[in-house]
This record gives C-alpha cells, structure tokens and sequence, in this order.
C-alpha cells in the first residue's frame, strides 16, 4: 500500500534542529539549551496540572525580592529551571524574577556563551483560583563568546534587540510553547500523552488592528491624563462602528500578551503616579514577550521608544509596557505624544 502524504509531524526538538540549519555558524549548543529548557517546562506542567491534587498551593513563608508572596509554584518553576540549566556547560549566567543578585553557574561545572532570564512563573497571583499562568525567557549571547569564565553582570544587561532566542510557555487550557530566534515567531501545543511539543503553527502574524485593549482599568485615577484620554477615546462608540474596543484582562501577562498575538489589539501595564515605570520588569517580561510580537510584525513601546532598545542599567528594573498590533500601538502614540 502507497504511504499517505501526511502534514510533517514536527516536535520542538526536530524544529529546533531543522532551525539550526538556518544558521551556517551554528555549532549545536543552542540546540542542547532549548532542549533542556524544555525539559524544565515539561516539569513544571506536569507540577501546574498536579496543583490542585497535592499540597503545593498556597504562600510559602518567604516574600521575593520585591517584596511580593512568593508561592509554592513559583519556587518550584525557578528551581527546575535553574537545575535543569545549570550544568549543560551552555550557559554562563542566569537571572530572573526570584533572585536578588545573578545566578552563578556552580562551580564545578563548565562555563558557555549564552545567558539565560526568565520569569519562572508569571502570573502568580493566578495560581489559588486556576487560571492561566506563564514562564518568559530569552537567551543572550555573552559579550565575549570566547571567555569560559562566569558570565557578569555587563553579559546580562543587553538590550532587547541583542536576544538570539525569546519566548514564552503559556499553561493554559492546553499548554503552548511559543518562540523566536528571529525567524519568525511559531507555536507549540503540548500533547501530553506522548510529553512532546507539536508544532501546531508556523511563523504567526499578529493582526494590524483590532479593538480589543488590555490593561487594569482600576489605576485610572492614578494615570496621567494623556493616557486617560486615549482610553476615553477608545471606549467612546464611533459611527463606524470600530468603537468602543472591548476590554479583556487575565492579569498575567503572558495570557493578554498571547492573545493580542492571535486576535491583535493592545496590552498595556503603564507608569503611574505612585509607580512612574509601571510594574512589568524589562529584562525578563517586556523584552521577552516584545522580541516575540516584533517578529510577528507587531510593536512595542515604553511610550517614548521601542522596547527592545532600552539599555538596560538593573536586573530588576521595570518598565512601562504597550505592546500589540501595530496600528493600535500608533494610534495609542498619538495621544501619548
Ligand atoms: P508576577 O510576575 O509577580 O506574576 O507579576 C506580573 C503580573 C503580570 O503577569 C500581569 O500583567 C500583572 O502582574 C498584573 O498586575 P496587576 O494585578 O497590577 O494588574
Ligand atoms: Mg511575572
């Protein structure tokens, strides 16, 4: 019997290895970390799926470095990751979230060129009521790719633009793995049954324009007026139609940046007066999820200029974040401006 053509069943490990070709001077070790990193997401899925079965809900006695509960989840990604990365001899350094200073590579193990950030577990305020959750992360390449040393703190600080690889794990109704190494942005779903990523689609394009808008609407006391104008302006019904935008908001990011990937619009978590640079941390939540939606050929802004080229000068330092479709993103600028 002739075999049947059939779509290429792809897995993230066989996406990641037909990737590398795209890229002459590759010499496989990249490949090796997504392949690691992956084995992380795959354990915390399962600890996500398990949550409400065992006893792993709840606050831990600890508070992260800003000051904000620190739950069992969240420790638990960050510890996965972190162990799951540490001694593949890739990476030079880590930081993220949950750790004050950077995450030294121990001792004992060898040393390599890419840095890793990632937000373990975005969204945790989501984990007591089960909605969805998310882990953010990009690879940059250290300043001195020849050096074996640890990786410092100047390794760390790259913009944005500088990221080879970026993306995100969305832990929702099915879990979705979704990645650029700047070649387009592609999707992942995880099948559980047999514990692999399938690639579900290819090189997604963000939508233009769409009126759905993303933010905390109850700061709007505390924004400035510009900023509350335009969200007048988008909530006041126009003859054709296009107005008032709905509003959607999850509260963890990775969520309402996901959707705005698929449906477009725009996310917004701003500055205000009693925090001037919002609450979104640039290194491993805006920039992340802003290289992704760039390479789908959406925009990111901090309101003054395009994400991805802040220079860094802290880990932890925020960032205020408008993130989405292009024209929604111009529009927004225009009042802003
Ligand atoms: P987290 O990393 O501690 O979970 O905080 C970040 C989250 C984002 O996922 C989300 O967009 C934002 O906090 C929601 O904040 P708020 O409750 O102020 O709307
Ligand atoms: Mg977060």
């Amino acid at each position: 019997m002739e075999a049947q053509t059939t779509p290429k069943l792809i897995t993230i490990d066989r996406h990641i290895n037909e990737e590398q070709d795209l890229h002459p001077e590759a010499t496989g070790e990249f490949t090796f970390l997504l392949h690691d990193f992956t084995f992380a997401i795959r354990l915390i899925e399962r600890e996500i799926r398990r949550a409400g079965l065992t006893d792993i809900l709840g606050l831990t006695e600890n508070t992260n470095i800003h000051g904000e509960a620190v739950r069992k989840l969240d420790q638990f990604a960050f510890e996965v990751i972190y162990r799951a990365m540490d001694h593949n001899g890739n990476l030079c350094v880590m930081a993220c979230e949950e750790s004050q200073g950077l995450m030294k590579i121990p001792e004992k193990y060898p040393k390599g060129k890419y840095v890793l950030v990632f937000d373990p577990l975005d969204g945790s305020s989501n984990i007591d009521v089960n909605i969805t959750l998310g882990t953010i992360f990009g690879f940059y390449k250290r300043l001195d790719p020849d050096l074996r040393t640890d990786g410092s703190l100047e390794d760390v600080l790259q913009p944005g633009r500088k990221l080879v690889a970026a993306g995100y794990v969305l832990f929702g109704s099915s879990t979705v793995f979704v990645y650029s190494t700047g070649h387009g942005v592609n999707l992942f779903t995880y099948d559980p049954t047999v514990g692999e990523f399938l690639l579900t689609k290819r090189n997604i394009k963000i939508p233009e324009w769409n009126n759905q808008y993303s933010v905390n609407e109850g700061y709007y006391h505390k924004w400035d007026e510009k900023f509350q104008k335009y969200i007048d302006f988008i909530k006041t019904p126009s003859t054709d139609k296009k107005r008032p935008y709905s509003l959607r908001y999850v509260g963890t990011a990775v969520a309402d940046v996901h959707r705005v990937l698929i449906y477009g619009g725009i996310f917004m978590y701003p500055g205000d007066k009693s925090n001037p640079n919002g609450k979104l941390r640039l290194m491993y939540e805006a920039n992340p999820l802003s290289f992704v939606i760039e390479q789908a050929g959406g925009l990111a802004t901090d309101g003054k200029m395009n994400i991805l080229d802040i220079v860094p000068t802290s880990v932890h330092q925020r960032t205020p974040l408008f993130i989405g479709s292009k024209r929604n993103v111009e529009e927004l600028m225009e009042f802003l401006s």
